[in-house]
């Protein structure tokens, strides 16, 4: 007998077999009746594998009361309860380092591309604009520029490293200095940091602590001529308060990859020009997904053969 999993979201074929051949799955994502859904299979589930950004919502860890382990496809777990599951003795589990890399990719090329314009420039090729119009309009440059990087973790670090390489200079804020930041400057306060960057990085794994850690006063710090880019969780930032900075452009610009609600993200954003939309997809290669993948199965596999789990977080 396969032990019991309940599935919340979608996984590509390369994970969904390996799954399907050492667990019985129950897709709770392709679900009509949730509710219903969770109280049919919920007693039997001993195991949950979860998307970073979907989580274990209460009524999931209440429908399954035999539930040991959660196995979330991502590093961040803000949208499982962590506290609920190591009281009730359930292990979580997550997929750490194998998207750092792809998630500060990704970041910093949202801020080189909109830093210089690329998909307005892009549209300007491709709508004839360049023929009948002439030259597309001038950007401002990004090399000498200050970065301020909220969240020296992981991933962090490897944004910083990478824009060290484009000349950026670096600062940083944490709950500490760290001993492994080179010769980056370390400035705590976040509005601070802000009014000190031209770049704002926001690279903190969400919690209860900074919930809105980005405000509208850090914002309002950041000033017209600056950028937040943001490949962690929208709930770190005041989303209406960026809304509000972005349409009267006492914030220059925005490069945001997570969204409050998404994928249904607030319509204001689509109507300016000034911020550029991702869906979610920083750690979206085929490589990372597919190590991420790994984890969520071979730690599944781990829990239920009495071994010590690979990537545990309580
Ligand atoms: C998502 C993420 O998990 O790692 C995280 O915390 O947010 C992403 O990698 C990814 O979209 C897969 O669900």
């Amino acid at each position: 007998t396969k032990p019991d999993i309940l599935q919340v979201g979608y996984y590509p074929e390369w994970d969904q077999v390996p799954l399907d051949a050492a667990f019985t799955m129950h897709k709770y994502f392709e679900a009509e009746d949730k509710a219903a859904f969770l109280e049919k299979v919920g007693p039997s589930i001993k195991g949950i594998a979860t998307r970073g950004e979907l989580g274990a919502d209460q009524a999931m860890l209440d429908a399954c009361p035999n539930l040991e382990v959660v196995s979330v496809y991502g590093v961040g777990y803000d949208s499982v309860d962590v506290a609920t599951c190591t009281a009730r003795g359930i292990h979580v589990t997550n997929t750490p380092d194998v998207l750092t890399n792809d998630v500060a990719d990704l970041g910093v090329a949202m801020m080189l591309a909109q830093s210089r314009g690329m998909i307005g420039a892009s549209q300007w090729v491709r709508d004839g604009s360049w023929n009948s119009k002439g030259l597309y309009p001038l950007q401002s440059r990004v090399w000498g520029k200050k970065v301020g990087v909220l969240g020296l973790g992981r991933i962090g670090f490897e944004v910083a490293k990478r824009l060290a390489g484009f000349d950026l200079e670096i600062a940083y804020s944490d709950v500490s200095a760290k001993d492994y930041a080179p010769d980056w400057t370390f400035i705590q306060d976040p509005i601070a940091l802000a009014e000190h960057a031209d770049f704002l990085f926001v690279t903190l794994a969400a919690s209860a602590e900074t919930r809105h850690i980005v405000n509208a006063d850090v914002l309002n710090a950041l000033g017209p001529n600056g950028m937040v880019i943001n490949i962690s969780r929208a709930a770190n930032i005041d989303e209406e308060a960026l809304l509000t900075a972005l349409e009267n452009k006492t914030l220059g610009a925005a490069a945001l990859d997570v969204f409050e609600g998404e994928p249904a993200l607030n319509p204001r954003f689509l109507a300016l020009d000034n911020v550029m939309v991702q869906p979610h997809h920083a750690s979206g290669t085929y490589e990372t997904r597919k190590a991420m993948g790994k984890l969520v199965h071979d730690n599944l596999v781990a829990h239920f053969a009495n071994q010590p789990l690979l990537t545990k977080v309580n």
